[in-house]
């Protein structure tokens, strides 16, 4: 089974060389890392190139010109794993916010549920947010998945999550390549999609890590588009 894992980076120079040993070292046969970066000024993309050199049959590299967001370099990477014929593809941050091991269990998940998708969830018995996080940090989070819930009635416990697993054939049956929205509204597009196709999200229980290295890439902008977003999917506004 192919599994391919797209990383967006933007300015991961630290954390990248890191996530990268820590896929390469799972206990899966056939993983493949497609690392989709922005033209990063710390010379992100160079640096993954080195590692596509050195672990050529593994990792790969999809260059883009700008800095687009985190939908764009999704579907663009997303596009390409599935024509180099991946099965299953998975989405992780390079951060290391997302725990690299607890792929083999939404791998399991994936095969014994029946899901086209599996969430790694902070919200469900077993997942917890970043502890660095501040109150307010953890309300807002939590308040996003509620409200996005309530309009949407996605019926998941971690609507924004970030860490997720699909089956190509989902991927495929949702238009990736057609989705608008971008940064936290990508995921919950994503996961809308997925529901209105009557295909099953499935979660499994993740440790969300705050970054250690490096700045996060989420802008004001991209909070109040993802504000706007759950009314205008429910509102079948093409967006
Ligand atoms: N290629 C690309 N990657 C991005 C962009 N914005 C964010 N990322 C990457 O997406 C992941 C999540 O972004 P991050 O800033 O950590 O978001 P946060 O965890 O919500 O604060 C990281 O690996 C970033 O480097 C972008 O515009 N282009
Ligand atoms: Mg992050």
């Amino acid at each position: 089974m192919k599994v391919t894992v797209v990383v967006p980076t933007y300015d991961e120079r630290d954390n990248l060389p890191v996530a990268v040993e820590r896929l390469t070292s799972l206990p899966v046969s056939d993983l493949h890392i497609l690392v989709v970066d922005d033209n990063s000024p710390d010379g992100t993309g160079e640096l993954a190139d080195k590692l596509a050199a050195e672990l050529p049959d593994v990792v790969g590299v999809l260059h883009r010109t700008e800095k687009d967001g985190l939908g764009r370099a999704y579907i663009a990477g997303i596009t390409r794993a599935l024509d180099e014929g991946a099965e299953i593809v998975i989405q992780m941050d390079a951060d290391l916010s997302h725990p690299a091991e607890v792929i083999p269990a939404m791998l399991d998940k994936l095969e014994t549920s029946g899901a086209g998708v599996v969430l790694g969830s902070r919200y469900v018995p077993g997942g917890s947010t970043a502890e660095e996080w501040k109150w307010y940090r953890k309300a807002l989070s939590a308040w996003a998945n509620f409200y996005v819930n309530l309009i949407l009635r996605l019926g998941v416990k971690d609507a924004t999550a970030g860490f997720k697993a699909w089956q190509a054939d989902t991927l495929r049956a949702i238009d990736v390549a057609s989705i608008r929205s971008n940064g936290y509204s990508f995921q919950v597009e994503m996961n809308y999609r997925t529901i209105k196709k009557g295909i099953t999200i499935a979660e499994v229980p993740i440790r969300f890590e705050e970054r250690t290295k490096g700045a996060s890439k989420m802008s004001l902008k991209v909070q109040l588009e993802s504000a706007a977003m759950p009314w205008k999917l429910l509102l079948g506004r093409q967006v």
